[in-house]
């Protein structure tokens, strides 16, 4: 083995179990509510954490979107406001459900169109880098 075949193979042996790595986060319904084009949209679903360490979600992105954010709503003097979460943590074993009126992603600066049944690839980035794929699926509000 050349110097070049052995440096393609160690890239291929460290490559492979990243690409691979199986996130033990599992989403349930994930989907977003139709909205008329070029507005900011919101991605709802619930998280459940299979594994046995917590994982803290620091940031989202998408190819369909200029801009994810993670949310959350409280009340503040009577009115519902929504602020960046820095951090969502879903801890081992336990989950989180991003739902209307609560916590939710933020889908900013829509790059295209979306009608019913429209799939919107995510994903999520915890804190260790490791990423996590979502496909919210585009629906009318129930
Ligand atoms: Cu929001």
């Amino acid at each position: 083995m050349n110097r070049s075949q052995l440096l393609a193979f160690t890239f291929l042996l460290c490559a492979i179990p990243m690409a691979m790595a199986d996130s033990p986060l599992e989403f349930v319904d994930p989907w977003s509510p139709l909205a008329p084009p070029g507005r900011t949209m919101a991605g709802f679903v619930t998280i459940l954490n299979h594994g046995d360490t917590d994982i803290a979600l620091v940031d989202a992105d998408s190819a369909q979107f200029g801009r994810v954010e993670i949310h959350t709503m409280s009340m503040d003097d009577g009115v519902m406001r929504m602020r960046r979460l820095e951090e969502l943590t879903v801890a081992a074993g336990r989950k989180v459900i991003l739902q209307p009126g609560g916590r939710h992603l933020m889908l900013f600066e829509p790059t295209g169109t979306f009608e019913d049944g429209d799939t919107i690839n995510i994903e999520l980035i915890d804190s260790d880098g490791g990423r996590h794929h979502v496909v919210l699926r585009v629906r009318p509000r129930d």
